[in-house]
């Protein structure tokens, strides 16, 4: 047993008993394409974090599109039984979508829209299809999960929530250091590192995810959160 000066514990005894059980698939290569797990976008962190994408007349209109939107979201709740290890799945969750409208469409299939999400990524992209909206009502969440295979990249541009300027606040949360390791090892760990995502109106998150395991928490008692929701794959 070995003790830190921070008073953090390795015992390798329990060390490979823990990774004993998660079976060889800790071992293997990761699943997931090189090109991305040593993109220019990893190497930043796996997500980057734009003040204002759109300009404030795009920013509008998405909001009402979402707003318009609303009457028709279906809200899913999922258990979740089926867990991956790498990308897709059926993730648990609680929340309403809707597939995104012509707004959302013409805004990021905007060709300078993705030559600069490729320029800032390092990665050239192009949108995967037609985006969504996500209404986060509280006690909403969407659980641990890598995007589907199509989703390289997800913009996530935030058009409300309730609870910006509370201590409490919930929303997206990021495990970096996990990029290439399964589901399974992130889920038995204690502690596992990560990064709290607190995106404002109009504030986009570019995020590898794809490869960035992450998931959004339960929303707050009087917490309201609208999410745009656009995939780009990347073109390796
Ligand atoms: O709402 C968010 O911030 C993330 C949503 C997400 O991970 C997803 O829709 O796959």
């Amino acid at each position: 047993m070995m003790i830190f000066a921070d008073g953090w514990r390795y015992d390798p005894d329990e060390e490979s008993e823990r990774t004993a059980a998660l079976g060889p698939i800790s071992r293997a290569e990761p699943p997931l394409p090189r090109a991305l797990l040593d993109s220019e976008l990893m190497r930043r962190g796996g997500c980057l974090f734009i003040d204002s994408l759109l300009p404030p007349n795009l920013l509008t209109g998405l909001c009402a599109e979402a707003n318009e939107l609303q009457d028709q979201a279906r809200h899913t709740i999922w258990p979740g039984s089926l867990q991956v290890d790498w990308r897709g799945g059926e993730p648990a969750r609680s929340y309403a979508g809707a597939t995104g409208g012509p707004a959302q469409t013409s805004i990021f299939a905007s060709p300078d829209l993705a030559n600069y999400i490729s320029k800032i990524c390092g990665i050239r992209v192009k949108l995967a299809g037609v985006g969504s909206f996500s209404y986060y009502e509280p006690g909403d969440f969407l659980a641990l999960h890598r995007d589907i295979v199509a989703c390289d990249i997800t913009l996530l541009t935030c058009l409300r929530d309730t609870a910006t300027d509370t201590s409490d606040r919930r929303g997206l949360r990021i495990y970096p250091a996990y990029a290439r390791l399964p589901l399974t090892q992130l889920r038995a760990d204690d502690a596992p590192a990560h990064i709290d995502v607190y995106l404002d109106r109009g504030q986009t998150a570019v995020l590898l995810g794809g490869i960035v395991p992450h998931e959004v928490l339960p929303m707050t008692a009087d917490q309201h959160r609208t999410v745009s929701v656009v995939c780009m794959t990347a073109l390796v």
